[in-house]
C-alpha cells in the first residue's frame, strides 16, 4: 500500500498525531516538502513529541526518510535526531542528497524580507524556508550532499552572501570571519549527519520493488500551498498531493490512497484572508490551546469552512478523511459551519484567487448543536462510531454528505489511543 498523508487547511490540522496513527501499517515514511517551520505533535501514553523535520511516523515506522523537497536546518536536525534515538533505539534514517540547506544566513533573511514586505507581511516562521527555496529555485543552493565539501559551502555562502548583501546590510553576516564561522558550523553538522545521506529516490524506488508499505507525509496544509493557497499568505512550498513526487523522486502513478486531514474547526497562523474566522472571540482557540508548535504564537481561529475543504479535497483528489480535535469543537454549545461564499449576492463555485474578493467575500453558515464533553472515551474507543454522541455523528455525517468523502477516522483527543476509525 502507498499512502499519501496531508493536511487540508492552513496547517496545524493535527497531522502529526494522524500520521502516527496510520504510520503502524507502513514500512517507511517519507516526508517530501517543507522544513522546521512544520510543528507536528504526536502524543503516546501521556508522552508528548514534537517534530519539525523528522517525519512524524517515526514512533511506529522503522524507516524514515527526507527526501529532496526538503529544506533542512542542519543543527535542528542534530538535536531533533538526538532526541529521536534516545525514545527509538532500530531506527533507520536516510536523507537525500538533494535537499536543501537553511543556513543561519537565511533566517537572518527571512527576518528582513518580512520586514520590506510591511503590507503584505506574510507572518512567516521564520525558520529561513523562503529564503532556502529562494536558493534552490536561484541554482545557488546549498545541497545535503555539500556538507562533506567545505570548498563548496564556502563558495555558495560567498554567492549568496554577495546577491543578497543588501539585504544583509548591518548583519553580522557582513563580517567575513562570521561567515567563515558558518562555514565551519556547516561542516561540522556535516559531518555527524553524513552518515544518513543516501540518494533516496533509488531508496524509495527499490524498497516499492520490495513491496514495501510507504506513507508519504505531507507538512503545512492545503491552503498553504505556493500555487493554489492565498497567495502570498503561503510558505515557499508545494504542499498539495502533486508534491511528493517532484520532493522524493516516487512517481504519483504508484500512490493507492490519499488521506485527507482537517480540524473539526479552523486555524491558521499568520496573515491574510481568513474567511470563516471567529472575530473578537477567544472561546474556541482557548479551549483548543491554538498556539504554534514550533514559534508558539497564538493561531486565529474560525469555524469549519467547506468551500475551503472541498477545494482542497479536490486539489488533492482526497480518498479518505480524517477528521481531529472533535472533542473541543463539542464544548462549544452552537456549532457553526460556513457552507458556501457569495460575492455581490452571487454563489461563486471557484476558490477566490483576487486578494480583493475576501474582501468583497459573504460566508453562509449553518448551526448545529455542540456535543458537550465526552464523557466515556473508554466506551467510545471500546465500541467504536456507535458509541459517538449523536450530535457529534450528525456534524460528521453533514460533512460527509456535503463533501462527498467518508470519514474514516475520527480523533476525540491529543494522545494516539483516543482515535477511532470507522470499519
Ligand atoms: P514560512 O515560515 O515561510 O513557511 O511561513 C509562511 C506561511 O506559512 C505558515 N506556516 C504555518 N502555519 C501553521 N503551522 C505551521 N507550523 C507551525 C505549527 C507554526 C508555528 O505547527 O504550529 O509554530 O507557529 C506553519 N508553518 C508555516 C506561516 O504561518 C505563514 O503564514
Ligand atoms: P500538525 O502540524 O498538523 O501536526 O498539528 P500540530 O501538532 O501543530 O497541532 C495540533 C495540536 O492538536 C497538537 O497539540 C495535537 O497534540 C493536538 N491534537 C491533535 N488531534 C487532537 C484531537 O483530536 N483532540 C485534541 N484535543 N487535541 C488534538
Ligand atoms: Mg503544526
Amino acid at each position: 500500500m502507498i499512502s499519501v498523508i496531508l493536511g487540508l487547511q492552513f496547517g496545524d490540522e493535527g497531522k502529526g498525531k494522524i500520521t502516527d496513527f496510520v504510520s503502524r501499517d507502513y514500512d517507511e515514511v517519507v516526508r517530501f516538502n517543507g522544513g522546521s517551520n512544520a510543528g507536528h505533535t504526536v502524543v503516546i501514553k501521556g508522552e508528548k513529541f514534537k517534530f519539525h523535520l523528522v517525519p512524524s511516523g517515526a514512533m511506529q515506522s522503522n524507516k524514515v526518510i527526507l527526501g529532496n523537497g526538503m529544506v533542512i536546518d542542519p543543527e535542528e536536525l542534530v538535536s531533533e535526531l538526538d532526541l529521536l534515538k534516545k525514545s527509538k533505539k532500530d531506527i533507520e534514517i536516510k536523507i537525500s542528497a538533494g535537499a536543501h540547506i537553511v543556513t543561519k544566513m537565511h533566517k537572518c533573511l527571512d527576518k528582513k524580507e518580512e520586514e520590506i514586505r510591511s503590507k503584505l507581511n506574510i507572518g512567516t516562521t521564520s525558520q529561513g524556508i523562503g529564503p532556502t527555496y529562494e536558493d534552490k529555485y536561484a541554482r545557488t543552493g546549498i545541497r545535503f550532499i555539500d556538507l562533506s565539501n567545505p570548498e563548496i559551502i564556502e563558495d555558495k555562502i560567498e554567492t549568496i552572501y554577495n546577491m543578497k548583501k543588501q539585504l544583509l546590510k548591518g548583519s553580522i553576516f557582513e563580517n567575513p570571519e562570521e561567515r567563515a564561522k558558518m562555514v565551519k558550523d556547516l561542516c561540522g553538522f556535516g559531518n555527524s549527519i553524513m552518515q544518513y545521506m543516501d540518494y533516496t529516490e533509488n531508496v524509495i524506488n527499490n524498497d516499492y520493488r520490495l513491496g514495501k508499505n510507504i506513507l508519504f507525509e505531507g507538512a503545512q496544509g492545503g491552503m498553504l500551498d505556493i500555487d493554489f493557497g492565498i497567495y502570498p499568505f503561503v510558505t515557499s512550498s508545494n504542499t498539495l498531493a502533486g508534491a511528493l513526487s517532484t520532493g522524493s523522486g516516487f512517481s504519483f502513478r504508484k500512490v493507492d490512497r490519499v488521506i485527507g486531514v482537517f480540524k473539526a474547526y479552523t486555524s491558521k497562523v499568520g496573515s491574510g484572508p481568513f474567511p470563516s474566522e471567529i472575530i473578537g472571540d477567544s472561546t474556541l482557540r482557548d479551549l483548543g490551546s491554538e498556539y504554534g508548535t514550533t514559534t508558539g504564537r497564538p493561531r486565529r481561529v474560525g469555524w469549519l469552512d467547506l468551500p475551503l475543504l472541498k477545494y482542497t479535497i479536490m486539489m488533492n483528489d482526497v480518498d479518505s478523511l480524517a477528521i481531529t480535535k472533535v472533542d473541543i469543537l463539542g464544548k462549544m454549545k452552537t456549532i457553526k459551519i460556513a457552507t458556501n461564499y457569495t460575492i455581490d449576492g452571487k454563489e461563486i463555485d471557484y476558490f477566490p484567487r483576487r486578494l480583493e474578493d475576501f474582501e468583497k467575500l459573504h460566508v453562509d453558515y449553518v448551526e448545529l448543536p455542540g456535543w458537550g464533553d465526552i464523557e466515556n472515551p473508554d466506551d467510545i474507543i471500546a465500541n467504536g462510531y456507535q458509541a459517538l454522541p449523536q450530535n457529534m455523528k450528525k456534524y460528521i455525517e453533514f460533512i460527509e454528505e456535503k463533501t462527498g468523502k467518508t470519514i474514516d477516522i475520527i480523533s476525540l483527543g491529543e494522545d494516539r489511543r483516543m482515535t477511532i476509525t470507522k470499519q
